[in-house]
């Protein structure tokens, strides 16, 4: 038998007091569990809640995690939450289950401001539903949530489920390894131990509908404090192209459009294959290229198959729905047969939104393969877009979310989380070019003025090195991304 160290030891009273159960349990979304795990029984046990608690509380420090204030998840770990905070003279919060109306500060119990970093203690992580819905309230309060500390993780994809909103779960044990514990104790029999992992395994957790929807309605209504991460903002979405571009923007650590203002094929498809692995999305003026044929948007596909990027056809349509619709979907170039995401101007009226989508929808195929940006502000100088246009754009997309994913804009339109905004005009080395086009750099665009995606042209196409100025430009604004997540 291996000697006990603290954590092992800790395993061993929670299965004497029945912390840990083994049998037929139904559990609160009516399936059959194997294991039952509920440390509520340690609140009249002082010797494991106080090494729980000190275990605990070398993980929050051991794990870096920078901290105000400590909240435990109701109700169950509250006893250890508070033992923490008692022992360590950490000030601690909480919240009040029976409220559900997040508006209202009264939710959470103890002192606390706007700023303040709180961690999360719990005992147990299934789905992370609980969690999830402790971290809203806190959020909705303008706290800063961003770690929590479980006791045992139980392996059904929690852990996962909560990175996705932006909290990194940092457990004192996984079950597996508890159940290994229990084996070499003589505990449980090894058949147990299978049995219980082969159910594990079979049972991955969602977070609870009424959550997401909740979580939902929160960063709809703009309660929350600041921009989600991409993560988030992916299961926020309702539009499939979205949330493909933001887990591919997570997948690639790249927020980048390159514009390929290019005028021969050949010349692109180069530039493709150099700047690819860098990008999400590709971005052409398909009526400048001189020797255009469809052989050469196949070549362009394959590329952006092989590489993972989208294509963006910048034709920014302006004109009535009915003509539009015969410019994205027919002439010699059949705009809607390839390109993944197009623009569009609102100067005429919402029939222009109307008329782009009735051209996808004839396709024959869904209209949500499809996304359309709305031009809502510019990058040149002296535009004609007045301060209401944004407001109008925001209008219409929301009318149209199964459309329109979001904004080519110089700030930020709405709040609304829902939708992208991506900014043009961005350069490294120089503010214009003589003929109208101001830039800005990529740390302002995404750190400042709050873009999700920055559209690079001449300060990628015109360098000596595209492939190695690519990177260098992926790499400034994913880290100004990263550097607004932990403002
Ligand atoms: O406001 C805008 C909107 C767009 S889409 N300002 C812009 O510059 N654009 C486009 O972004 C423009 O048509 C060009 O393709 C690209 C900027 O290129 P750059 O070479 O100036 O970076």
């Amino acid at each position: 038998m291996s000697s006990a160290t603290p954590l092992r030891q800790l395993v061993s009273d929670c299965y004497e007091f029945k912390a840990i159960k083994f049998g037929d349990f139904v559990l609160k979304t009516g399936i059959h569990s194997p294991i039952y795990l509920d440390i509520r029984p340690m609140v009249n046990r002082p010797k494991p809640l106080k090494l729980l608690s000190e275990l605990m509380y070398e993980k929050i420090i051991a794990s870096g995690i920078g901290y105000d204030l400590i909240c435990g998840v109701p109700y169950s770990a509250l006893s250890v939450a508070s033992s923490i905070c008692v022992q360590k003279e950490v000030n601690m919060i909480t919240k009040r289950k029976e409220n559900k109306d997040y508006g209202t500060k009264q939710l959470i119990e103890g002192q606390h401001k706007p700023g303040d970093r709180v961690v999360i203690v719990e005992d147990i992580i299934s789905s992370g539903s609980s969690i999830l819905e402790t971290v809203l309230a806190l959020r909705s309060a303008g706290l800063v949530v961003t770690d929590a500390v479980v006791f045992i993780d139980r392996q059904q994809n929690g852990v996962n489920n909560m990175l996705e909103y932006g909290i990194t779960v940092h457990s004192l044990i996984d079950v597996k390894t508890a159940l290994e514990y229990l084996v070499d104790d003589q505990k449980i029999s090894e058949q147990q131990r299978s049995e219980t992992i082969a159910w594990i395994n079979a049972n991955p957790l969602r977070i609870n509908d009424e959550i997401v929807n909740e979580w939902r309605l929160l960063c709809l209504e703009n309660r929350t404090t600041k921009l989600l991460s991409y993560e988030e903002r992916s299961r926020l979405s309702t539009h499939p192209l979205t949330q493909q571009l933001l887990d591919l923007m997570v997948k690639k650590r790249s927020n980048l459009c390159v514009a390929v203002d290019l005028i021969r094929s050949q010349q692109i498809l180069e530039l493709a294959k150099e700047v690819g692995p860098a990008i999400v999305i590709l971005k052409l003026h398909i009526d400048i290229v001189e020797d255009f044929d469809h052989q050469f948007i196949e070549q362009l596909t394959a590329i952006a198959e092989e590489m993972k990027f989208f294509i963006f056809e910048d034709r920014k349509f302006a004109d009535i729905g009915q003509t539009v619709a015969l410019q994205y979907g027919k002439g010699v170039h059949r705009i809607s047969s390839w390109s993944h995401i197009v623009n569009a101007h609102l100067v005429s009226g919402p029939g222009v939104l109307e008329g782009l989508r009735s051209a996808v929808q004839q396709d024959g195929d869904s209209h949500q393969h499809r996304g359309c940006l709305l031009v809502a502000s510019m990058s040149s100088k002296d535009n004609l877009m007045n301060a209401s246009y944004p407001k109008s754009a925001y209008k219409w997309s929301q009318k149209y979310a199964d459309f329109v994913i979001g904004f080519i804009s110089q700030s930020r339109v709405s709040a609304d989380q829902r939708f992208l905004h991506m900014t043009p005009g961005v350069h490294i080395d120089v503010s214009g070019d003589g003929l109208g086009q101001q830039y800005v750099t990529p740390e302002e665009a995404i750190g400042k003025r709050g873009a999700d995606v920055v559209i690079v042209g001449r300060g990628i196409t015109g360098a000596a090195d595209p492939r190695g100025t690519a990177h260098l430009y992926r790499q400034k604004a994913y880290e100004a991304y990263v550097q607004r997540l932990s403002l």
